[in-house]
């Protein structure tokens, strides 16, 4: 399966390039931006916004990996539907055409005939990306494609994205909001069981070029299955030295009671606030935080699959909080791990993928406790 992970780093680059030529072009950003309604609308927010760019990247993806590996087409899952509203009203299904002209075609009916921002948008789609990733050379990978699923979120931290405020991040430090909070974000799982075993984050903002004003992206990937565990970031160190204590990363939005109970392990300085699920878990897979935790159910199953699989890959993982609070065995960690192959039946819309008992993300399984022992009986 490594020829999928290739691929996925690929297209996941691609991605990355669709998101910056989306935000270059100030104009086309603003003829994008389209409000969501009815069930897929996400709880957490007053407004949540669909933008072209997250469709036209999801479907990118699905026709890719669907080109390459056919036995995965009806398994490839993502957040957005593909179906568009244009300025007159009309309901348009945005696909991957065979040619660049007849995906430009299709796109200017999206953007009301402005055959400009059409074609850049379609170049970026049907070019190849000039990176290719030599790290995965000589990885095998014992799994078929038809034991496989995908789930993609085409662009996590769609509000940073949006409002994109540039920050430059400092060497090991995390940095709670702006550009770089906002990542495509490709997992794999098991179909049978649900486990997390590839995923490739692409940081579409990681770094501004001062030569040519242009931003620069970064990737990362793992894979976690049997006893293969490999991920293109080595395990940083383990933090919390004698007194330290923990470092957590919340959401801005988490409860009181939750600030309150992990100051007891953490210390006032070491809780640290971030937008994006998916950033937040990228903090924990760089060291930058020990963990992720959040109590509420405003993830979904393509926030938390690809981070996972690499957290997994370097020897942690992502549990349930709910289930690690109930759970009274602390060391079956693999009871309470999120898993992505079934929904919740009895709901609707998004929600029917909702990571509904919280989570934590975590690194190291001692640390994991700490927090579970230091939330029991809070929530
Ligand atoms: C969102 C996004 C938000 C996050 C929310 C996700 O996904 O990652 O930032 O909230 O949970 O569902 P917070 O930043 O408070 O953690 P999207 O941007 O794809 O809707
Ligand atoms: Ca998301
Ligand atoms: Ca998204």
């Amino acid at each position: 399966m490594a020829d999928l992970l290739r691929l996925l780093v690929r297209v996941a680059e691609k991605a990355a390039n669709v998101a910056r030529v989306c935000r270059q072009e100030a104009p086309l950003f603003q003829l994008l931006i389209q409000e969501k309604t009815g069930e897929d609308k996400n709880k957490k927010f007053v407004q949540d916004f669909k933008t072209l760019a997250d469709v036209v990247i999801q479907e990118m993806i699905r026709h890719d990996v669907g080109a390459q590996f056919p036995e995965m087409v009806g398994f490839i899952h993502g957040e957005e539907s593909n179906k568009f509203e244009n300025g007159l009203g009309e309901c348009v299904t945005i696909t991957v055409c065979a040619t660049e002209e007849e995906t430009a075609a299709l796109l200017s009916t999206v953007l009301d005939s402005d055959h400009t921002a059409a074609s850049l948008l379609a170049r970026a789609i049907h070019q190849d990306p000039a990176t290719t990733d030599a790290s995965t050379d000589g990885l095998t990978v014992p799994l078929r494609p038809s034991e496989l699923g995908i789930w993609i979120d085409p662009i996590d931290a769609t509000s940073q994205y949006i409002e994109g405020r540039e920050e430059v991040l400092a060497e090991g430090h995390l940095s709670p909001s702006g550009l770089h909070c906002a990542l495509v974000l490709i997992g794999v799982y098991l179909r049978n069981t649900g486990e997390p075993v590839m995923g490739v984050i692409n940081q579409p903002f990681n770094y501004k070029d001062p030569t040519d004003g242009r931003w620069r992206g970064k990737h990362f990937w793992g894979v976690s299955f049997s006893d293969i565990n490999i991920c293109s970031l080595s395990p940083p160190k383990i933090g919390c030295a004698k007194g330290q204590g923990l470092s957590v990363v919340l959401s801005s939005s988490e409860k009181q009671v939750v600030k309150e109970s992990l100051t007891s392990v953490c210390g006032p300085e070491k809780l640290m606030y971030a937008s994006g699920a998916g950033y937040k878990i990228l903090c924990v897979i760089q060291g930058l935080a020990d963990a992720y935790v959040l109590s509420e159910g405003s993830t979904f199953k393509w926030d938390s699959c690809a981070p996972h699989a690499l957290l997994r890959a370097l020897g942690g993982g992502v549990v349930d909080l709910a289930k690690s609070l109930e759970s009274s065995c602390e060391a079956q960690n693999h009871l309470t791990e999120l898993n992505y192959h079934q929904p919740h039946t009895e709901r609707k819309g998004a929600d029917r993928w909702a990571n509904h008992g919280g989570l934590v993300a975590y690194r190291d399984s001692s640390q994991l406790h700490i927090i579970i022992q230091a939330l029991r009986g809070k929530l």
